[in-house]
């Protein structure tokens, strides 16, 4: 089976793409190539941080890869935390923190629009390739449930009336950022 390495230290986002994945391509993770360095993500943008996740891996270590890199944009809030949602609340992933900042910012706004974006960058045979996928959906008024992981407990998809937190791994990845920019990383990777 092809393999590919996927550059992330997030072990959550691991499981949803092999999920989706699994039997025709096996994941690696930095681990498996040991990899244990804190790659650098310092663009401004999601794009740009997944190429150079991506870039790291193919430069430092040789493999064929590829990264996601995922934001929260909510509407009232000009479109913050966006590309720096993982430091919201200060330096680290401390997700408790960061969504208990978000839910404080939106305190009394009522109009709740937000959506997630993932960036994924595939570097194949020497060529980068980009697959995007969004949900649009809202941010709740407290936190609900407690699969999945990040800000999942805060946001509900519009497609349901559940928080992706109160999702079973199958039905988040059906309708979720990363899932449909997976589904179309997957189409590529089958034909491309
Ligand atoms: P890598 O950069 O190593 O891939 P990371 O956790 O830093 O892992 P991101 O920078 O892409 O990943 O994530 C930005 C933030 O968004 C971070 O706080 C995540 O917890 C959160 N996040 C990412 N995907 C999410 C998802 O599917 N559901 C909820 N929160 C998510």
């Amino acid at each position: 089976m092809q393999e590919l390495v996927f550059a992330t230290n997030n072990a959550h986002k691991i499981e949803e793409i092999r999920r989706i994945v699994d039997g025709r391509f096996r994941i690696l993770s930095l681990n498996d190539i040991g990899c244990h360095e804190d790659i650098p993500e310092t663009s401004s943008t999601l794009e740009g941080n997944a190429r150079q996740k991506a870039r790291f891996v193919k430069e430092h270590y040789g493999f064929d890869c590829f990264a996601d890199d995922t934001g929260l944009m909510v509407d009232a809030l000009g479109g913050a935390p966006g590309v720096y949602s993982a430091r919201y609340a200060g330096p680290g992933h401390d997700s408790k923190a960061n969504m208990a900042l978000l839910l404080k910012n939106l305190e009394g706004i009522s109009a709740r629009s937000a959506r997630f974006v993932t960036e994924i960058c595939l570097i194949l045979d020497g060529k980068e390739h980009i697959f995007e996928g969004r949900v649009d959906g809202e941010i709740l008024t407290s936190a609900q449930g407690e699969a999945g992981f990040g800000y999942d407990p805060v946001f509900r998809p519009y497609e349901s009336d559940r928080s992706f937190a109160l999702m079973s791994p199958d039905e988040k990845n059906a309708i979720s950022h990363r899932g449909r920019a997976t589904a179309k990383l997957l189409a590529f990777l089958l034909n491309p």
